[in-house]
């Protein structure tokens, strides 16, 4: 990410909601109409933000576990985004009003509650920043990942051919690059199958 920032891949910027406050004591929630536990984010801040941060080129998503699942096939479509403002929400959530009227759409990276959006951005912030061109070292690398094919990835080896007893597959020494080619296809549908079966079943 750091590498990806000096070599002017993508620009970063990180906002505090409470610059966009205009009370004393900077608030950026409060209790939910209805009642209930917990606080939610109040609307003016966020709205007040993102109309000063956004440009016509802006796509505007909000972290919420309620969202739109994260996956590989996601984030090569928000590398592709000129300018992305990620709102990241926190407490029991955001005004609806924000959902409704201020967002593109929703993300989650999962079924499970974090205490801030912010951790969950980070991950699609990596998962995208790392798709753009130049931002591996290696151009190849994000060509042949775990999910490209819709498949997890064969195993992978490297230095000692032995250790503790374990060999490396005779087939990877081998040199033959066609039948390595065919090992890995069938490992990767195996390792699919075993590890993650709902990728398999459509
Ligand atoms: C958050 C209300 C946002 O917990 C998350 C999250 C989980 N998967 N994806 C995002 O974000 C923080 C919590 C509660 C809104």
């Amino acid at each position: 990410m750091k590498r990806a920032q000096e070599n002017r891949i993508v620009e970063l910027r990180i906002h505090n909601l409470r610059d966009w406050t205009t009370d004393k004591h900077h608030i950026v929630d409060d209790a939910p109409f209805g009642g209930g536990q917990g606080m939610v984010m109040k609307p003016e801040p966020i709205f007040a933000a993102v109309e000063d941060l956004r440009t016509h080129a802006s796509k505007i998503v909000l972290m919420s576990p309620a969202g739109l699942r994260f996956d590989q096939c996601m984030a090569r479509q928000l590398s592709l985004e000129a300018h992305l403002i990620i709102i990241c929400g926190h407490y029991e959530g955001v005004d609806h009003r924000v959902i409704e009227h201020l967002v593109n759409f929703e993300i989650s990276i999962g079924d499970y509650v974090l205490t801030n959006g912010a951790i969950a951005a980070a991950v699609v912030i990596d998962a995208i920043v790392r798709l753009l061109p130049g931002a591996l070292g290696h151009e190849q690398s994000s060509v042949d990942d775990s999910f490209n094919l819709g498949l997890l990835e064969a195993p992978q080896y490297t230095r000692p051919a032995e250790f503790r007893g374990w060999k490396v597959p005779q087939i990877l020494l081998s040199g033959n690059h066609a039948e390595i080619a065919k090992w890995r296809k069938e490992q990767a549908i195996k390792r699919t199958g075993e590890n993650r079966p709902d990728l398999l079943s459509h």
